[in-house]
């Protein structure tokens, strides 16, 4: 079986992708490859980011591996929180004042069009290679759901009554941006 480092320190991240590729690939986070460095997101797009995150991790152990880089952006605020998701509110991984930050800019504006996207980076034989995923949907007036992290609680995904924080693991993972990516992942991964 072919074998791939996961460069997440997000333990909700892991979750969904080991869910995903669980008897295709085994995966190793970096909790098991005893990884613990903060690699610094200095990167203006999610191409970057991704990218920063698997060649630190690369260029450290020499090993097969992937970073995700991903995040939520709204039409009305121009994009926004965009590669700034896990950080918008100031505080890394405040997932709650995140929220009330969009929810707050975000006002009765009646435009609330979003969408999640996913960028991987892969380097796979020391070649770099990026898949990306995209889930359109709207933002809610007030969070719903307790599942999923981040922003899942205000994300409705098109076509559904729920937001992502009220679908389980699974359903979400049927639909989500991350979901696609890892998909495209795994489809190049049969071909190699
Ligand atoms: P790693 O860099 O260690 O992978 P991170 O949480 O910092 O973990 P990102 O830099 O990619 O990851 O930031 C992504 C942020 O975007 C994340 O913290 C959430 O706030 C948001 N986000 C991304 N995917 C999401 C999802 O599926 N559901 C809800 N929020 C999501």
């Amino acid at each position: 079986m072919q074998q791939l480092i996961f460069a997440t320190n997000n333990s909700h991240k892991l979750k969904e992708v080991a869910a995903k590729i669980e008897g295709k690939i085994k995966l190793y986070s970096l909790d098991d490859i005893g990884c613990y460095d903060d690699i610094a997101e200095t990167g203006a797009t999610f191409h970057e980011n991704a990218s920063i995150k698997s060649h630190f991790v690369h260029n450290k152990y020499k090993l097969n591996c992937f970073g995700d880089d991903s995040g939520l952006e709204v039409d009305a605020l121009n994009g926004e929180p965009g590669v700034y998701s896990a950080r918008y509110s100031g505080k890394p991984g405040d997932h709650t004042g995140n929220i009330n930050k969009v929810l707050k800019k975000l006002g009765d504006t009646t435009n609330r069009k979003a969408r999640f996207r996913t960028v991987i980076s892969l380097i796979w034989d020391n070649k770099e290679h990026f898949f990306e995923g995209v889930i359109e949907g709207t933002i809610r007036h007030e969070p719903s759901g307790t599942k999923g992290f981040g922003y899942d609680p205000i994300f409705q995904p098109d076509g559904y009554t729920s937001t992502f924080a009220e679908l389980s693991l699974e359903e979400k993972n049927n639909i989500s941006h991350r979901a696609e990516a890892i998909e495209k992942l795994l489809a190049f991964l049969a071909t190699v």
